[in-house]
């Protein structure tokens, strides 16, 4: 007896064996899609002619043969599941292998940073100023003309205003010369008695082997009803032996600044040449009583001492730094030996 869906089967097996053959030439995901459509699309989709032909058998034959379409069309489907399975295993695989590590290669090695000398010196002093009573004050380093020189007796005609030496920003602005202008404004801002230390960066048009631009001052203030010269001396000649050693020999010279009437300069006997020399390490004075009217204080009342120091000098001299270059370059070799 001749099967009557002899030609169906022969048709579907035919089907099954491109698809098995077409799924698993695939090579990427994105090309499923397209490959897929050869058996299912609307238009070319191997499938389609088979499905009209089903009208022409017989109502009995019928049932069968649609079964027959489904399970290859169930096959054909599995086949191409089967493909995609394969493809992103394959994916996964090569994006394991494209991240491999290496784990047992030495690690890079991190660079550790270390605080700048001229830091270590600020913290230094502002913790000894600290031990002796003296509370930190802060300001800003874009600075007022009344605020930079005006208000610490240092008129228009000075010639420390004189643009070579300051750095002049628009609108009246520029970029602090001292830190003496943080010692106005707490001065300002609160009522005697005083003792603070202002430190941080201050900026003058100045630049040759042994003058930077920007270098770093810390200054000193203490003013009440009693404050006297006695008081200056005994103060920085404490600091500087706490600083060098009690042994170390001060010297005080008389001075001129515009803000302190008497003034004085303060040396240090360094042994380090072969000769010993003195060297210069601060400025000081007893506050000139026109500053102090300037911010309101009545210089018959209250009096005191000011005092600033250069950081970076000092901080070459402690370290053995010989180039002011060093401490602005940020080289890491040169750093990280601190
Ligand atoms: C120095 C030397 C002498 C000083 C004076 C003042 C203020 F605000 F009280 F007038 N502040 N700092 C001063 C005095 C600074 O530096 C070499």
């Amino acid at each position: 007896m001749s099967d009557p869906l002899q030609g169906l089967r022969e048709g579907l097996a035919a089907i099954q064996a491109r698809a098995a053959e077409i799924a698993a030439a695939v090579t990427r995901e994105a090309d499923l899609p397209e490959a897929r459509a050869e058996f299912f699309g609307r238009k070319k989709g191997a499938f389609n002619p088979i499905m009209s032909e089903l009208g022409k058998l017989s109502r009995e034959a019928r049932p069968e043969a649609g079964q027959l379409i489904n399970d290859s069309k169930l096959a054909v489907e599995a086949l191409f599941e089967a493909a995609k399975a394969r493809l992103e295993a394959e994916a996964l695989d090569a994006a394991i292998e494209a991240g491999r590590l290496d784990v047992t290669l030495p690690g890079r090695r991190v660079a550790r940073g270390a605080i700048h000398p001229i830091q270590r010196v600020m913290d230094e002093l502002i913790d000894l100023f600290g031990q002796m009573g003296f509370d930190l004050a802060e300001g800003p380093e874009v600075e007022t003309e009344a605020y930079n020189f005006d208000l610490l007796n240092m008129p228009a005609d000075h010639p420390a205003r004189d643009m070579q030496d300051t750095f002049y920003l628009s609108g009246g602005l520029l970029l602090r010369t001292q830190t003496s202008p943080m010692q106005i404004r707490a001065m300002e801002a609160q009522q005697p008695p005083i003792r603070i230390i202002a430190p941080g960066k201050v900026f003058r048009a100045d630049s040759d082997p042994t003058h930077s631009p920007t270098f770093h001052q810390i200054e000193g203030l203490w003013i009440d009803e009693d404050v006297t010269i006695v008081h200056l001396k005994a103060v920085l000649t404490d600091f500087l032996h706490r600083l060098f050693g009690p042994d170390k020999k001060v010297r005080f010279r008389p001075s001129f600044f515009p803000f302190t009437e008497p003034s004085v300069e303060v040396d240090i006997w360094d042994e380090s040449g072969a000769e010993g020399k003195w060297m210069e390490v601060l400025g000081a004075g007893m506050v000139h009583p026109q500053v102090l009217r300037n911010v309101g204080w009545d210089p018959n009342k209250v009096q005191g001492f000011a005092f600033g120091l250069g950081v970076d000098r000092l901080a070459m001299t402690r370290y053995g730094i010989t180039h002011i270059a060093h401490l602005f370059t940020n080289d890491q070799r040169f750093l990280s030996q601190f």
